[in-house]
Protein backbone atom coordinates (compact mmCIF):
# COMPACT_ATOMS: atom_id res chain seq x y z
CA UNK A 1 0.00 0.00 0.00
CA UNK A 2 1.49 3.19 -0.72
CA UNK A 3 0.02 5.93 1.36
CA UNK A 4 -0.24 9.70 0.70
CA UNK A 5 -0.94 12.11 3.44
CA UNK A 6 -2.09 15.80 2.76
CA UNK A 7 -0.58 18.45 5.58
CA UNK A 8 -2.21 21.45 5.41
CA UNK A 9 -0.41 24.21 7.45
CA UNK A 10 -0.72 27.67 8.58
CA UNK A 11 0.95 29.63 7.61
CA UNK A 12 0.93 32.56 10.46
CA UNK A 13 2.74 32.75 13.93
CA UNK A 14 4.21 29.41 15.46
CA UNK A 15 2.15 26.70 13.71
CA UNK A 16 3.91 25.13 10.79
CA UNK A 17 7.30 24.73 12.06
CA UNK A 18 6.10 22.32 15.00
CA UNK A 19 3.69 20.84 12.48
CA UNK A 20 6.87 19.78 10.13
CA UNK A 21 8.71 18.54 13.26
CA UNK A 22 5.86 15.95 13.90
CA UNK A 23 5.67 15.20 10.17
CA UNK A 24 9.15 14.81 9.81
CA UNK A 25 9.19 12.41 12.61
CA UNK A 26 5.82 10.14 10.99
CA UNK A 27 7.88 10.20 7.39
CA UNK A 28 11.48 8.80 9.35
CA UNK A 29 8.75 5.84 10.73
CA UNK A 30 7.57 5.35 7.10
CA UNK A 31 9.32 5.86 4.29
CA UNK A 32 7.36 4.17 2.37
CA UNK A 33 4.88 6.82 2.83
CA UNK A 34 4.13 10.27 1.11
CA UNK A 35 3.75 13.65 2.81
CA UNK A 36 2.52 16.23 1.10
CA UNK A 37 3.07 19.58 3.03
CA UNK A 38 1.00 22.43 2.01
CA UNK A 39 1.74 25.75 2.96
CA UNK A 40 2.61 29.39 1.42
CA UNK A 41 5.61 30.29 -0.26
CA UNK A 42 7.32 32.40 2.51
CA UNK A 43 6.23 30.22 5.20
CA UNK A 44 8.16 27.13 3.70
CA UNK A 45 11.17 28.75 2.38
CA UNK A 46 11.01 29.84 5.88
CA UNK A 47 10.57 26.21 7.64
CA UNK A 48 12.34 23.91 5.30
CA UNK A 49 15.80 26.36 5.91
CA UNK A 50 15.80 25.65 9.44
CA UNK A 51 16.16 22.06 8.60
CA UNK A 52 19.12 22.74 6.00
CA UNK A 53 20.66 25.44 8.56
CA UNK A 54 20.54 22.53 11.16
CA UNK A 55 22.15 20.14 8.50
CA UNK A 56 19.22 17.80 9.47
CA UNK A 57 18.51 15.44 6.26
CA UNK A 58 14.41 16.73 5.51
CA UNK A 59 13.40 12.89 4.27
CA UNK A 60 12.99 12.37 1.07
CA UNK A 61 9.44 11.42 2.13
CA UNK A 62 8.68 14.78 2.43
CA UNK A 63 7.72 17.53 -0.27
CA UNK A 64 6.54 21.21 0.21
CA UNK A 65 3.99 22.35 -1.91
CA UNK A 66 3.18 25.80 -2.00
CA UNK A 67 -0.31 27.69 -1.94
CA UNK A 68 -1.45 31.21 -2.55
CA UNK A 69 -1.34 33.82 0.38
CA UNK A 70 -3.89 35.21 -0.85
CA UNK A 71 -3.43 38.51 -1.78
CA UNK A 72 -3.81 39.80 -5.22
CA UNK A 73 -0.94 41.61 -7.05
CA UNK A 74 -0.14 44.82 -5.46
CA UNK A 75 -2.21 44.23 -2.64
CA UNK A 76 -1.69 46.53 0.27
CA UNK A 77 -1.73 45.48 3.86
CA UNK A 78 -2.92 47.85 6.47
CA UNK A 79 -0.71 46.81 8.89
CA UNK A 80 -3.59 45.10 11.26
CA UNK A 81 -1.86 41.24 11.62
CA UNK A 82 -4.95 39.49 11.30
CA UNK A 83 -5.30 40.87 7.84
CA UNK A 84 -3.00 38.55 6.52
CA UNK A 85 -5.00 35.70 7.84
CA UNK A 86 -8.05 37.10 6.71
CA UNK A 87 -6.95 37.25 2.96
CA UNK A 88 -5.43 33.83 2.99
CA UNK A 89 -8.36 32.25 4.66
CA UNK A 90 -10.76 34.02 2.35
CA UNK A 91 -8.92 31.41 -0.46
CA UNK A 92 -7.47 28.70 1.21
CA UNK A 93 -9.80 25.95 0.71
CA UNK A 94 -9.32 26.71 -3.51
CA UNK A 95 -5.92 26.90 -2.84
CA UNK A 96 -5.31 23.83 -0.36
CA UNK A 97 -7.89 22.00 -3.02
CA UNK A 98 -5.66 23.11 -6.02
CA UNK A 99 -2.28 22.03 -4.13
CA UNK A 100 -3.61 18.81 -3.60
CA UNK A 101 -4.88 17.93 -6.99
CA UNK A 102 -1.14 19.03 -8.35
CA UNK A 103 0.56 16.55 -5.31
CA UNK A 104 -1.81 13.68 -6.21
CA UNK A 105 -0.99 13.87 -9.70
CA UNK A 106 2.78 14.09 -9.64
CA UNK A 107 2.84 11.36 -7.22
CA UNK A 108 0.55 9.11 -8.97
CA UNK A 109 -0.97 8.10 -5.77
CA UNK A 110 -4.52 9.28 -4.03
CA UNK A 111 -4.67 11.13 -0.80
CA UNK A 112 -5.14 8.56 1.83
CA UNK A 113 -5.15 11.20 4.80
CA UNK A 114 -5.71 14.71 5.76
CA UNK A 115 -3.83 15.94 8.45
CA UNK A 116 -4.30 19.83 9.01
CA UNK A 117 -3.93 22.45 11.73
CA UNK A 118 -6.67 22.82 13.42
CA UNK A 119 -7.64 26.24 12.42
CA UNK A 120 -8.43 24.95 8.97
CA UNK A 121 -12.04 23.88 9.76
CA UNK A 122 -13.35 23.18 6.16
CA UNK A 123 -10.66 20.57 5.80
CA UNK A 124 -13.53 18.72 7.81
CA UNK A 125 -15.61 18.43 4.83
CA UNK A 126 -12.70 18.22 2.51
CA UNK A 127 -11.60 14.69 3.53
CA UNK A 128 -15.23 13.60 3.87
CA UNK A 129 -15.51 14.79 0.07
CA UNK A 130 -12.32 12.29 -0.76
CA UNK A 131 -13.48 9.95 1.95
CA UNK A 132 -10.28 9.69 4.22
CA UNK A 133 -9.70 10.72 8.15
CA UNK A 134 -9.56 14.15 9.18
CA UNK A 135 -6.60 14.63 12.15
CA UNK A 136 -6.35 18.53 12.93
CA UNK A 137 -3.32 19.75 14.66
CA UNK A 138 -3.68 22.48 17.33
CA UNK A 139 -0.67 24.32 18.23
CA UNK A 140 -1.45 26.29 21.26
CA UNK A 141 -2.22 24.27 24.72
CA UNK A 142 -5.42 22.57 25.82
CA UNK A 143 -7.12 24.98 28.02
CA UNK A 144 -7.17 27.97 25.03
CA UNK A 145 -8.65 24.54 22.55
CA UNK A 146 -11.30 23.85 25.34
CA UNK A 147 -12.48 27.87 25.51
CA UNK A 148 -13.11 27.22 21.78
CA UNK A 149 -15.42 24.07 22.17
CA UNK A 150 -17.23 25.66 24.54
CA UNK A 151 -18.12 29.32 23.11
CA UNK A 152 -21.72 28.45 22.92
CA UNK A 153 -21.82 27.26 26.34
CA UNK A 154 -19.88 30.23 27.58
CA UNK A 155 -21.72 32.55 25.40
CA UNK A 156 -24.98 31.25 26.55
CA UNK A 157 -23.88 31.30 30.50
CA UNK A 158 -22.29 34.58 30.78
CA UNK A 159 -24.18 36.26 27.76
CA UNK A 160 -22.82 37.89 25.02
CA UNK A 161 -21.22 41.37 25.21
CA UNK A 162 -22.31 41.52 28.82
CA UNK A 163 -19.69 40.76 31.25
CA UNK A 164 -19.10 44.31 32.33
CA UNK A 165 -18.50 43.98 36.10
CA UNK A 166 -17.67 40.16 36.01
CA UNK A 167 -14.78 39.90 34.80
CA UNK A 168 -13.04 38.39 37.56
CA UNK A 169 -15.76 35.79 38.08
CA UNK A 170 -14.29 32.01 37.11
CA UNK A 171 -15.52 29.64 34.93
CA UNK A 172 -16.15 26.81 37.08
CA UNK A 173 -18.85 25.06 35.24
CA UNK A 174 -16.17 23.92 32.75
CA UNK A 175 -13.56 21.41 33.67
CA UNK A 176 -10.49 22.61 34.00
CA UNK A 177 -11.02 25.93 34.31
CA UNK A 178 -11.78 26.55 38.22
CA UNK A 179 -9.00 29.11 38.21
CA UNK A 180 -9.68 30.78 35.21
CA UNK A 181 -11.83 34.10 34.95
CA UNK A 182 -13.70 35.51 31.91
CA UNK A 183 -11.39 38.57 31.36
CA UNK A 184 -8.66 35.33 30.50
CA UNK A 185 -10.84 34.08 27.72
CA UNK A 186 -9.54 34.61 24.19
CA UNK A 187 -10.93 37.81 22.72
CA UNK A 188 -14.10 37.10 20.35
CA UNK A 189 -15.22 33.91 22.65
CA UNK A 190 -17.20 36.14 24.59
CA UNK A 191 -15.95 39.75 24.72
CA UNK A 192 -13.84 41.66 21.41
CA UNK A 193 -15.57 41.52 18.12
CA UNK A 194 -17.83 38.00 18.70
CA UNK A 195 -18.40 38.31 15.35
CA UNK A 196 -15.00 39.09 13.77
CA UNK A 197 -13.82 37.04 10.72
CA UNK A 198 -11.16 35.12 13.24
CA UNK A 199 -13.88 34.88 15.75
CA UNK A 200 -15.75 33.14 12.95
CA UNK A 201 -13.11 31.21 12.14
CA UNK A 202 -12.17 29.49 15.93
CA UNK A 203 -16.41 29.29 16.59
CA UNK A 204 -16.55 27.05 13.44
CA UNK A 205 -13.17 25.14 14.51
CA UNK A 206 -14.82 24.47 17.81
CA UNK A 207 -17.64 22.84 16.08
CA UNK A 208 -16.12 20.91 13.64
CA UNK A 209 -13.34 19.53 15.99
CA UNK A 210 -15.71 16.82 17.67
CA UNK A 211 -15.69 15.00 14.08
CA UNK A 212 -12.49 14.43 13.38
CA UNK A 213 -10.70 10.96 14.08
CA UNK A 214 -8.58 12.49 16.34
CA UNK A 215 -7.50 15.81 17.60
CA UNK A 216 -3.80 16.09 18.49
CA UNK A 217 -1.89 18.40 20.81
CA UNK A 218 1.57 19.60 21.42
CA UNK A 219 0.90 19.35 25.34
CA UNK A 220 1.36 16.39 27.82
CA UNK A 221 -1.62 14.90 29.12
CA UNK A 222 -0.50 15.67 32.96
CA UNK A 223 -0.11 18.92 32.56
CA UNK A 224 -3.66 19.94 32.39
CA UNK A 225 -5.49 16.69 33.31
CA UNK A 226 -8.83 17.95 33.80
CA UNK A 227 -9.09 19.86 30.76
CA UNK A 228 -7.81 16.73 29.11
CA UNK A 229 -10.18 14.06 30.68
CA UNK A 230 -13.10 16.78 29.47
CA UNK A 231 -11.73 16.87 26.11
CA UNK A 232 -11.44 13.49 25.79
CA UNK A 233 -14.42 13.00 26.22
CA UNK A 234 -15.58 15.74 23.60
CA UNK A 235 -13.52 13.72 20.83
CA UNK A 236 -13.46 10.43 19.23
CA UNK A 237 -9.75 10.73 19.77
CA UNK A 238 -7.67 13.59 21.93
CA UNK A 239 -3.52 12.66 21.79
CA UNK A 240 -1.20 14.89 23.63
CA UNK A 241 2.09 14.14 21.87
CA UNK A 242 4.35 16.84 23.72
CA UNK A 243 6.72 18.61 24.31
CA UNK A 244 7.21 17.66 20.90
CA UNK A 245 10.84 19.43 21.08
CA UNK A 246 11.61 16.74 24.41
CA UNK A 247 9.85 13.95 21.65
CA UNK A 248 12.08 14.98 18.67
CA UNK A 249 14.98 16.66 19.72
CA UNK A 250 16.31 19.03 17.55
CA UNK A 251 19.75 19.32 16.68
CA UNK A 252 21.46 22.66 18.67
CA UNK A 253 20.85 25.66 15.77
CA UNK A 254 23.45 28.58 14.69
CA UNK A 255 24.10 30.92 17.88
CA UNK A 256 24.39 33.72 15.27
CA UNK A 257 24.74 36.65 17.87
CA UNK A 258 26.76 34.96 20.37
CA UNK A 259 24.26 34.25 23.06
CA UNK A 260 25.27 30.84 24.01
CA UNK A 261 28.90 32.10 24.89
CA UNK A 262 27.64 35.39 26.26
CA UNK A 263 25.43 33.21 28.89
CA UNK A 264 28.83 30.36 29.41
CA UNK A 265 30.46 33.76 30.81
CA UNK A 266 27.29 34.87 33.22
CA UNK A 267 26.27 33.40 37.01
CA UNK A 268 23.85 31.03 37.58
CA UNK A 269 20.47 31.62 37.10
CA UNK A 270 21.01 35.53 36.99
CA UNK A 271 19.94 36.34 33.36
CA UNK A 272 16.67 37.83 32.45
CA UNK A 273 15.96 36.73 28.78
CA UNK A 274 13.44 38.42 27.17
CA UNK A 275 11.18 37.51 24.10
CA UNK A 276 7.79 37.99 22.76
CA UNK A 277 7.27 35.39 20.10
CA UNK A 278 6.89 35.77 16.00
CA UNK A 279 3.78 37.77 15.92
CA UNK A 280 4.13 40.96 18.70
CA UNK A 281 5.86 43.57 19.83
CA UNK A 282 4.84 45.46 23.14
CA UNK A 283 3.50 49.08 22.65
CA UNK A 284 6.82 51.29 22.80
CA UNK A 285 6.16 52.92 26.40
CA UNK A 286 6.24 49.79 27.25
CA UNK A 287 9.54 48.80 26.17
CA UNK A 288 11.11 52.03 27.32
CA UNK A 289 9.44 50.71 30.98
CA UNK A 290 11.17 46.95 30.84
CA UNK A 291 14.42 48.27 29.66
CA UNK A 292 14.67 51.15 32.32
CA UNK A 293 13.68 48.19 34.75
CA UNK A 294 16.74 45.84 33.65
CA UNK A 295 19.21 49.02 33.74
CA UNK A 296 17.78 49.95 37.20
CA UNK A 297 18.16 46.61 38.46
CA UNK A 298 21.61 45.43 36.58
CA UNK A 299 19.88 42.59 35.98
CA UNK A 300 22.05 40.72 32.98
CA UNK A 301 19.45 40.13 29.99
CA UNK A 302 19.40 38.96 26.90
CA UNK A 303 16.54 40.28 24.47
CA UNK A 304 15.17 39.16 21.63
CA UNK A 305 14.16 42.11 19.65
CA UNK A 306 13.60 42.66 15.95
CA UNK A 307 15.89 45.67 14.57
CA UNK A 308 12.81 48.02 13.79
CA UNK A 309 11.69 48.14 17.50
CA UNK A 310 14.97 49.23 18.82
CA UNK A 311 14.09 52.84 18.04
CA UNK A 312 11.83 52.65 20.95
CA UNK A 313 14.25 51.60 23.08
CA UNK A 314 15.73 54.63 26.38
CA UNK A 315 18.19 57.11 24.55
CA UNK A 316 21.66 56.00 24.92
CA UNK A 317 19.96 52.72 26.33
CA UNK A 318 22.19 50.09 23.95
CA UNK A 319 25.39 51.84 24.34
CA UNK A 320 24.98 52.19 28.44
CA UNK A 321 24.28 48.43 28.30
CA UNK A 322 26.43 46.80 26.17
CA UNK A 323 28.99 44.78 29.06
CA UNK A 324 25.19 44.09 30.97
CA UNK A 325 23.33 42.47 28.09
CA UNK A 326 22.65 41.58 24.44
CA UNK A 327 20.20 42.98 22.34
CA UNK A 328 19.60 40.46 19.39
CA UNK A 329 17.09 40.25 16.74
CA UNK A 330 16.88 36.49 17.09
CA UNK A 331 17.84 34.13 19.66
CA UNK A 332 18.39 30.16 19.29
CA UNK A 333 15.18 30.44 21.88
CA UNK A 334 15.24 26.62 23.14
CA UNK A 335 19.09 26.49 24.23
CA UNK A 336 19.06 29.67 26.07
CA UNK A 337 16.12 28.73 27.85
CA UNK A 338 18.17 25.27 28.77
CA UNK A 339 21.57 27.64 30.01
CA UNK A 340 22.20 27.00 33.27
CA UNK A 341 22.62 31.20 33.44
CA UNK A 342 19.20 32.37 32.56
CA UNK A 343 17.21 32.67 36.23
CA UNK A 344 13.57 34.03 34.40
CA UNK A 345 11.98 34.60 31.20
CA UNK A 346 10.16 37.70 30.47
CA UNK A 347 7.72 36.27 27.95
CA UNK A 348 3.83 37.16 25.98
CA UNK A 349 2.72 33.43 27.37
CA UNK A 350 2.86 31.71 23.53
CA UNK A 351 2.64 28.43 24.04
CA UNK A 352 5.64 26.77 22.69
CA UNK A 353 7.31 29.34 24.81
CA UNK A 354 6.52 28.03 28.00
CA UNK A 355 6.49 24.56 27.34
CA UNK A 356 10.28 25.67 26.35
CA UNK A 357 10.09 27.47 29.28
CA UNK A 358 9.31 24.47 31.56
CA UNK A 359 11.66 22.70 29.86
CA UNK A 360 14.44 24.73 30.83
CA UNK A 361 13.34 25.15 34.43
CA UNK A 362 12.99 28.54 33.71
CA UNK A 363 10.23 30.82 36.00
CA UNK A 364 8.34 33.27 33.78
CA UNK A 365 7.35 37.32 34.13
CA UNK A 366 3.83 37.31 31.89
CA UNK A 367 2.79 40.12 29.61
CA UNK A 368 0.14 38.24 27.83
CA UNK A 369 -1.57 40.25 24.57
CA UNK A 370 -4.03 37.95 22.62
CA UNK A 371 -5.54 34.64 21.77
CA UNK A 372 -4.71 32.05 24.68
CA UNK A 373 -1.87 34.29 26.07
CA UNK A 374 -3.85 35.24 29.28
CA UNK A 375 -5.27 31.86 29.71
CA UNK A 376 -1.82 30.72 29.72
CA UNK A 377 -0.68 33.42 31.87
CA UNK A 378 -3.11 32.40 34.00
CA UNK A 379 -2.05 28.71 34.46
CA UNK A 380 1.33 29.74 34.88
CA UNK A 381 0.72 32.17 37.91
CA UNK A 382 -2.06 30.25 39.26
CA UNK A 383 -2.51 26.56 39.01
CA UNK A 384 1.22 25.26 37.96
CA UNK A 385 2.43 28.41 40.03
CA UNK A 386 5.70 29.05 37.70
CA UNK A 387 5.81 32.67 37.20
CA UNK A 388 3.73 36.10 38.02
CA UNK A 389 1.59 38.39 35.42
CA UNK A 390 3.21 41.49 35.50
CA UNK A 391 1.22 43.99 37.77
CA UNK A 392 -1.81 45.36 35.74
CA UNK A 393 -1.08 43.61 33.21
CA UNK A 394 1.28 46.22 31.32
CA UNK A 395 4.55 47.07 32.07
CA UNK A 396 5.63 49.70 33.96
CA UNK A 397 9.00 50.20 35.43
CA UNK A 398 8.02 49.66 39.20
CA UNK A 399 5.93 46.52 38.27
CA UNK A 400 8.83 44.82 36.63
CA UNK A 401 11.76 45.73 39.22
CA UNK A 402 9.36 44.35 41.58
CA UNK A 403 8.67 40.76 39.51
CA UNK A 404 12.54 40.74 38.57
CA UNK A 405 13.20 40.84 42.46
CA UNK A 406 10.81 38.13 43.50
CA UNK A 407 11.73 35.85 40.84
CA UNK A 408 15.53 36.49 40.91
CA UNK A 409 16.50 37.22 44.75
CA UNK A 410 13.57 35.99 46.84
CA UNK A 411 12.49 32.97 47.78
CA UNK A 412 9.65 32.77 45.72
CA UNK A 413 11.70 32.16 42.56
CA UNK A 414 12.97 29.24 44.75
CA UNK A 415 9.33 27.33 45.14
CA UNK A 416 8.65 28.59 41.34
CA UNK A 417 11.92 26.38 40.00
CA UNK A 418 10.76 23.24 42.60
CA UNK A 419 7.66 23.72 40.78
CA UNK A 420 8.92 24.07 37.30
CA UNK A 421 11.11 21.12 38.38
CA UNK A 422 8.29 18.67 39.25
CA UNK A 423 6.34 19.78 35.66
CA UNK A 424 9.72 18.81 34.00
CA UNK A 425 9.60 15.36 35.89
CA UNK A 426 6.07 15.00 34.49
CA UNK A 427 6.81 15.96 30.82
CA UNK A 428 9.75 13.69 30.59
CA UNK A 429 7.72 10.57 31.67
CA UNK A 430 5.32 11.63 29.12
CA UNK A 431 8.07 11.09 26.76
CA UNK A 432 9.60 8.25 28.37
CA UNK A 433 9.18 4.15 27.79
CA UNK A 434 5.48 3.73 28.01
CA UNK A 435 4.91 7.28 28.66
CA UNK A 436 1.60 8.78 27.78
CA UNK A 437 3.00 11.03 24.79
CA UNK A 438 4.57 8.43 24.08
CA UNK A 439 1.67 6.07 23.31
CA UNK A 440 -0.56 8.78 21.71
CA UNK A 441 1.92 8.90 19.24
CA UNK A 442 1.53 5.75 18.60
CA UNK A 443 -2.18 5.99 18.45
CA UNK A 444 -1.42 9.02 16.45
CA UNK A 445 0.96 7.23 13.70
CA UNK A 446 -1.27 3.97 13.17
CA UNK A 447 -4.19 6.58 12.28
CA UNK A 448 -2.10 8.93 9.70
CA UNK A 449 -1.49 5.46 8.16
CA UNK A 450 -4.88 3.61 8.07
CA UNK A 451 -6.79 6.48 8.06
CA UNK A 452 -9.07 5.55 4.97
CA UNK A 453 -12.93 5.09 6.12
C1 LIG B 1 1.64 32.04 18.16
O1 LIG B 1 2.94 32.03 18.71
P1 LIG B 1 4.22 32.93 18.76
O2 LIG B 1 5.10 32.73 17.61
O3 LIG B 1 3.91 34.36 19.06
O4 LIG B 1 4.91 32.39 20.15
P2 LIG B 1 5.36 30.97 20.67
O5 LIG B 1 4.30 29.94 20.64
O6 LIG B 1 5.92 31.27 22.00
O7 LIG B 1 6.51 30.50 19.68
C2 LIG B 1 7.64 31.25 19.47
C3 LIG B 1 8.71 30.29 18.92
O8 LIG B 1 9.74 31.05 18.32
C4 LIG B 1 10.99 30.69 18.88
C5 LIG B 1 10.67 30.10 20.25
C6 LIG B 1 9.33 29.43 20.01
O9 LIG B 1 9.51 28.11 19.54
O10 LIG B 1 11.70 29.22 20.65
N1 LIG B 1 11.87 31.87 19.02
C7 LIG B 1 13.20 31.74 18.78
O11 LIG B 1 13.69 30.63 18.48
N2 LIG B 1 14.02 32.84 18.89
C8 LIG B 1 13.54 34.06 19.24
O12 LIG B 1 14.33 34.99 19.33
C9 LIG B 1 12.14 34.20 19.50
C10 LIG B 1 11.34 33.08 19.40
C11 LIG B 1 0.64 32.78 19.04
F1 LIG B 1 1.01 34.09 19.10
C12 LIG B 1 0.56 32.18 20.42
O13 LIG B 1 -0.41 32.86 21.19
C13 LIG B 1 0.22 30.70 20.34
O14 LIG B 1 0.27 30.12 21.62
C14 LIG B 1 1.23 30.01 19.41
C15 LIG B 1 0.91 28.55 19.18
O15 LIG B 1 -0.33 28.42 18.59
O16 LIG B 1 1.26 30.64 18.13
C1 LIG C 1 -1.94 36.41 14.58
C2 LIG C 1 -1.54 35.10 14.80
C3 LIG C 1 -2.22 34.28 15.76
C4 LIG C 1 -3.32 34.83 16.45
C5 LIG C 1 -3.71 36.16 16.22
C6 LIG C 1 -3.00 36.93 15.29
C7 LIG C 1 -1.85 32.91 16.04
C8 LIG C 1 -2.59 32.20 16.99
C9 LIG C 1 -3.68 32.80 17.66
C10 LIG C 1 -4.52 32.13 18.64
C11 LIG C 1 -5.85 32.53 18.83
C12 LIG C 1 -6.65 31.92 19.77
C13 LIG C 1 -6.16 30.88 20.53
C14 LIG C 1 -4.86 30.45 20.36
C15 LIG C 1 -4.04 31.07 19.43
O1 LIG C 1 -4.01 34.10 17.38
O2 LIG C 1 -0.89 32.38 15.45
O3 LIG C 1 -6.94 30.27 21.46
O4 LIG C 1 -2.24 30.93 17.25
O5 LIG C 1 -3.38 38.22 15.07
O6 LIG C 1 -0.49 34.59 14.11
Amino acid sequence: MSDHVAVFAFPFGTHAAPLLAIIHRLATASPSTHFSFFSTQQSNSSIFSIYKKKMTIMQPNIKAYEVWDGAPEGYVFSGNPQEHIEVFMKSARESFKKAMEVAVSETGRKVSCLVSDAFFWFACEMAEEIGVGWLPFWTAGPNALSAHVYTDLIRETFGDGGMAGREDETISLIQGKSKIRICDLPEGVLFGNTESFFSNMLHKMGKALPQAAAVFINSFEELDPGTTEDLKSRFKKFLNIGPSHLILSPPPVEDTYGCMTWLDKQKLASVAYVSFGSVTTPPPHELVALAEALETSETPFIWSLKDNSKVHLPHGFLDRTTSQGLVVPWSPQLEVLAHRAVGVFVTHCGWNSLLESIAGGVPMICRPFFGDQRLNGRMIEDVWEIGLKVEDGVFTKHGVLNSLNKILSQEGGQKMRENMRALKQLAKKAIGPNGSSINNFIALSNLVFNTKI
